[in-house]
């Protein structure tokens, strides 16, 4: 830190260190929140911790880049993340892994054994730093002198947030900090957003106007550049009926709009039988597509013409079918409304409508199976009647998802996150990030997170975090004592006699008073209602066990 007697001394007469310069630099760029978990190669950064800054401890790394993503996603800036050398990086992987596919934009660093040291590999060395983090960083670096430090960071900004935003990675020995640094902080700015080339988008326009039943799909990059204004304008000039890409992390489009379809089902078969009957489609923001269990056929059926926007070229490269262009998903959609100021929408191609958005077919069973225990739809109905108006759902459920989406539907920008991976572990931490950043920026909006009992395991650590920060959130685990959505892929895989799907004898209510939080076990509709009613008058999370009766819905 620049001490005030520094900050007035004339640069000839004292020595900026490599701190002095990184600290300037990282404040200019507003990162003064470091979330983070410590070791003694972190202590020199952080040593006289400026008292502008912040520091968000996570008890595990998991869930302190997960905290991050989601405290970036929701103040749609940048986070500083700093975890232990490659110990702690290895435990932050799975969550490194989500936010590259998340797209955030995160400045993860960790420090690295003394350079004095480094070539011995002394206890806790981060051997190949720059390895380790690969293939889910967009760039990894050590640098090679002490005095490159701060333009390292400056790089690794940059890279972060140009498009396709996402996580970055430096290595940090713990003897730079104090070294000296003559080179001023140089601040540079960078775009976020890339315009599609408009030959190529104005052919699209063509295609779509001559389309005799067009269709779109809409993915989360619309959400994330904050398009729900033009993503409505665009379905409404083109009068086509609108899916949110399969398992969408964000939702790109207003549910109750009268030209939403639902989600997508992500398997190839099915995904192309529910678009037959259209001759254009086009998929704005979105991989084309996520699949997840294979179920063969065509990817797309006869006679449709699939045409694909997205700022990242490997999404382009990567789709099996279809003619791509790359470019930002909303600057996109706005200049496709424009192109097609003059076209008459004709009325939207009546269409079957899917109340929600993963699985294609709502499960078997809706209610309880007479044994006395309340059904997951049940909850999520009675949640959805006494949520607080604007809260902001994180999702983590995997076996409910479908009564989920059909019990709450979003119909405001940013109430809606889950992870783009599947990678369990991420949503628990997140929605904790989420509810910090909704006080951060003075919105204030009330976070619920709704979690599975096998997935509230991974990052569990993270609620310790909210009770700190004295985050009133709303967090219930549907307890039902399984891995049940495995249970479904066991139908679709034809693998019976998997060990491993049982989790009985967890007890979610002394865990979370063990770290803080007020808790229950409620298996009454009214008391539920009450509780989660009452959870926004506290200073710290509840957290609500609910046993819920479990389910094997269908996948496909
Ligand atoms: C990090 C990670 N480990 C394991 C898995 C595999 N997995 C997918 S769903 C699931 C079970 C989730 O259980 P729960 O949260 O209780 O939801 P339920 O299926 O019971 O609704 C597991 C273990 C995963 N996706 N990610
Ligand atoms: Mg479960």
């Amino acid at each position: 830190m620049i001490t005030d007697e520094q900050r007035h001394t004339p640069d000839r007469q004292r020595t900026m260190t490599v701190r002095d310069v990184t600290f300037e630099l990282l404040r200019a760029y507003g990162l003064t929140t470091v979330f983070g978990n410590v070791g003694s190669t972190e202590e020199t950064f952080l040593k006289n911790f400026p008292s502008d800054f912040r520091y968000v401890l996570g008890l595990q790394e998991a869930s302190v880049v997960a905290m991050a993503d989601g405290w970036a996603q929701a103040t749609r800036r940048p986070a500083l993340v700093n975890l232990h050398t490659g110990a702690g990086l290895g435990n932050g992987m799975g969550s490194v892994l989500t936010a590259f596919q998340n797209k955030t934009p995160l400045i993860l660093t960790t420090g690295q054994q003394t350079r004095e040291m480094v070539l011995l590999e002394p206890w806790l060395t981060n051997v190949e730093a720059t390895i380790l983090p690969r293939p889910w960083v967009k760039w990894a670096y050590e640098p090679v002198r002490a005095e490159d430090v701060p333009a390292a960071f400056m790089r690794a900004i940059a890279t972060a947030l140009q498009p396709p935003s996402g996580p970055v990675y430096l290595s940090l020995p713990l003897d730079d900090w104090d070294k000296p640094c003559q080179n001023p902080v140089v601040v540079r700015t960078v775009g976020t957003r890339v315009a599609p080339d408009p030959e190529r988008l104005r052919e699209f326009a063509d295609a779509a106007r001559q389309s005799s039943s067009p269709v779109l799909i809409y993915g989360a990059a619309i959400a994330r550049g904050n398009g729900w204004n033009e993503a409505v304008a665009l379905a409404e000039a083109l009068g086509a009926p609108v899916w949110a890409a399969p398992s969408s992390e964000r939702a790109p489009f207003p549910e109750d709009h009268p030209l939403y379809c639902g989600g997508l089902p992500f398997a190839i078969g099915p995904l192309s039988e529910l678009l037959e009957g259209h001759d254009v489609a086009l998929v704005i923001g979105a991989p084309v597509f996520r699949y997840y269990p294979y179920v063969p056929g065509p990817y797309l059926p006869a006679g449709l013409r699939l045409l694909h926007i997205s700022d990242d070229p490997a999404e382009t490269a990567r789709a099996p079918v279809g003619d791509s262009l790359l470019g930002d998903a909303v600057l996109s959609l706005a200049a496709l409304t424009d192109l097609l100021a003059d076209h008459v929408a004709s009325k939207a191609t009546p269409h079957r409508r899917l109340e929600h958005r993963m699985a294609p077919h709502p499960p078997a069973a809706a209610h309880a199976a007479g044994d006395g225990r309340l059904s997951a739809a049940q909850v999520f109905t009675a949640l959805n009647e006494v949520r607080p108006a604007h809260a902001v759902l994180v999702e983590e459920s995997p076996s409910n998802l479908s009564d989920l989406h059909k019990a709450w539907p979003i119909t405001e920008p940013d109430t809606f996150y889950t992870f783009a991976s599947g990678a369990l572990g991420w949503d628990l931490p997140a929605s904790v990030g989420i509810a910090l950043a909704e006080r951060d920026t003075g919105r204030n909006r009330p976070v619920i997170t709704i979690i599975g009992d096998g997935s509230f395991q991974y990052s569990l650590q993270s609620i310790w975090t909210a009770a700190q920060l004295h985050l009133p959130m709303l967090i219930v685990i549907l307890r039902n004592d399984e891995y049940a959505i495995l249970k479904s892929f066991a139908v679709v895989e034809d693998t019976p006699g998997v060990p491993g799907f049982d989790i009985r004898g967890l007890d979610h209510v002394s865990i979370a008073t063990g770290y803080g939080c007020d808790a229950a076990r409620l298996d009454d509709l009214d008391a539920i209602k009450q509780v989660a009613a009452n959870a926004w008058t506290k200073e710290i999370p509840t957290v609500l066990e609910i046993p819920i009766s479990p389910q094997i819905p269908p996948l496909i």
